[in-house]
Order: structure tokens, then sequence, then C-alpha cells
């Protein structure tokens, strides 16, 4: 039974996540099952096409170009660089390419241009494509949705309060308003945020209701645990414990009854058991390849034998195109 809500409130998202942990894992199991093969886990490639040199000042980031972090910039890869990674990506089993770039908006440029012609590259390969871009106008979410972009990642990081602990070069309702465009653009949603930045039960709570005061929900939400970089005002926060983590996504599978919940940044300091934990939890997506955005992400191999472990298999993607007969 479809029993999705809009209206949650901060009271009743707390109870959820403050109930005895085991039976908020069963009961965030039970609704995993209800609406998912428990068994598919969605893999997500992430390249980052454009690292490093953001005017933005959010704190947990390395690629803010305020802060020396000591990460490898460059500029836009060619599309050529870009296809190659995704074919890679393809024939180790991801359905999903994201794309990300360390811009604070989109421009209409030739950079632009270039990310067009990688969208519609990866999408032509019947991968299906994501990118994450910064902030975005309705009509750039339009030309990337005619180029076949399937989803646009754009966080809301933490509550709307704490927001503006972590960054001051822009505010919330910029990007709400950035998701709203890609919406409109038919663009589904991936949209989560960061756990571990020091914020309370309460702003995860906040995080969680404003994310599920949008109609329809994000189709994906991203759940990262902070990963502290040398440089960074967050470098020295303090390590949280993976329970937190397993509350953290229970409660988003309990909420976000019919989305992708991907265990995202933070994944490479979590045990087998760990990992396996948050899965039963209602996880059933992650990012997969040796790196994520600029810090490391669990091998291939290792997330090959986990899978085995765990009886997990790929999900397929929603795009593949019929093969042509020969
Ligand atoms: N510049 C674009 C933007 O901010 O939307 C796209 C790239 S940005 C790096 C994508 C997301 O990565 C951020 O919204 C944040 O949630 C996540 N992120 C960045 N640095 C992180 C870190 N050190 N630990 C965990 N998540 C991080
Ligand atoms: C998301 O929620 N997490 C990814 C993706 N969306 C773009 C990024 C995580 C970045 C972690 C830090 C880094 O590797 O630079
Ligand atoms: Fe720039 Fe995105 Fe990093 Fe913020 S999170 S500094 S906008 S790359």
């Amino acid at each position: 039974m479809e029993n999705l809500r809009y209206d949650w409130t901060i009271e009743e998202l707390k109870a959820i996540y403050n109930k005895p942990l085991l039976d908020l894992v069963y009961e965030a199991a039970t609704v995993h099952r209800e609406n998912f093969n428990a068994r598919e886990v969605q893999r997500s490639t992430l390249l980052s096409i454009k690292t490093g040199g953001c005017v933005e000042d959010c704190a947990y980031c390395p690629q803010a170009a305020r802060y020396s972090t000591g990460v490898n910039t460059h500029k836009l890869l060619p599309v050529e660089t870009v296809l190659e990674a995704a074919q890679k990506a393809k024939d180790d089993g991801s359905s999903r390419f994201c794309m990300g770039a360390a811009w604070r908006e989109v421009r209409d440029n030739r950079d632009f241009d270039k990310v067009i012609d990688m969208v519609k590259g990866v999408s032509d390969m019947g991968l299906e494509v994501c990118s994450t871009l910064g902030m975005i106008t309705d009509e750039q979410a339009k030309k990337l949705k005619d180029a076949g972009l399937d989803a646009y990642n754009h966080n809301l990081d933490t509550s709307e309060e704490y927001y503006k602990e972590i960054i001051s070069t822009r505010e919330y309702d910029n990007r709400l308003q950035s998701i709203e465009n890609t919406r409109k653009a038919g663009i589904t949603v991936c949209s989560g945020g960061i756990i571990g930045m020091g914020e309370s039960v309460e702003d995860r709570m906040g995080l969680i209701q404003t994310l599920s005061s949008l109609n329809p929900h994000p189709e994906s939400v991203p759940i990262n645990i902070l990963v502290p970089v040398e440089g960074t005002p967050l470098e020295n926060c303090e390590k949280i414990s993976v329970w937190e983590m397993v509350r953290m996504v229970a409660t988003a599978r309990i909420v976000f009854q019919k989305s992708l919940v991907r265990l995202s940044a933070g994944r490479k300091d979590l045990t087998d058991v760990e990992q396996g934990f948050c899965f039963l939890a209602g996880a059933n997506s992650i990012f997969a390849g040796d790196e994520l955005l600029t810090t490391p992400n669990p091998a291939f191999n290792a997330d090959k034998e986990l899978f085995e472990t765990l009886g997990l298999v790929n999900m397929p993607s929603k795009k593949i195109k019929e093969v042509a007969p020969v």
C-alpha cells in the first residue's frame, strides 16, 4: 500500500529516528521489501568532470578555492575522456553515470555545450545519466533534459537553520529553486545531505522534512557521511557513530518509500558488516568506482565481494535500449 506523505512534523520524524534500533531497522526493512526487490542495489559511477577552484565556501568541500586542500584541480575534461569513463563504468556493472562539476552555477557558455555533448553520449550508451553542476535555471535544465539527462543531483545538505553555519555564499532558497527548475524540466531529482558536520538530530530531521515536503519526493536521496578533508573548516569534526548513519538511512527509507536511498560519501570507512546494516535499513544505491569526486571510495573488487557476500545484485538501468537485430 502506498503511504507517501508530504507533511511530516519534526516530532514525528524524531520519534522514528529515535526508535529502539532493531525495531527501526525492522520497520525500514519491511517498507523496503514492500516497495523494492531488496536484493537490487543501483550502482552509480561518479566522475568529476571539472575539479576544484570553486568560488563557493561550503565548509565541507575540498573543492572550494578558498581552502587549501591540495586537490588536483583541472578544467572541464574533454568529451571523449568522459565517454571512455562512462563506457568503463557500464562494463563494470553501473547503470547510472553521474558527472560532477565544481561550479557555483551553470553558465551558458562553451563548457555547458560540452556538457550537453557528454550527456548525449552517455545517454546513447543506455546508461542513466545524472549530473551535478551547481545552481541551474529552468532553461538550462530543459537543454539538459533534451540531451537525455535523467537526473540532477542538488543536495540540500542539512536543515535550513544549520545551512547558514556551513555555507554563506548562497541560500537554502537558491537550492530549492534549482530543484524546482529541474523538476519542471521533467528531470528526476536527486537530493540529500551530509551527516557528521556537527548538526543535531533536529537538523537531520529538518533536512528530511524539507525533502519530504517536495511533491513528488526526490527520486533519489543520497546520504553522505562527512569525509573530513584537511584544509577545510570541518577537517576536525568528530566522527559519528555508524548507528547514527543506520538511523538516518532507516528514517529516509520509511519516509521516502519509493525513492532510492543512496549510501554515498563515507562508505570507505564502513566495514562490510556496517554497510550490510545500512542495506538492511533500506539503502539501495551506492556510488561505485575507486573515487568519489576527489576522495577515495571502496575499490571495485571490494564491492564485488560485498555484493556476493550479501546476495546483492546490480539494479538494471531503466533506459537500456533494445539491441538492434544484426
Ligand atoms: N558544485 C555542485 C554543488 O555543490 O551542487 C556539485 C558538486 S558538490 C561536490 C556535490 C555534493 O557533494 C555536495 O552537495 C555535498 O553534499 C557533497 N560533498 C562534498 N564534499 C563532501 C565531503 N567532504 N563529505 C561528504 N559529502 C561531500
Ligand atoms: C552526493 O550526494 N555525494 C557525491 C555526489 N552527490 C556528487 C559527492 C560526494 C563527494 C565527497 C567528497 C569528494 O570526493 O570530493
Ligand atoms: Fe563548490 Fe559544490 Fe564544493 Fe560547494 S559543494 S564548494 S558549490 S563544488
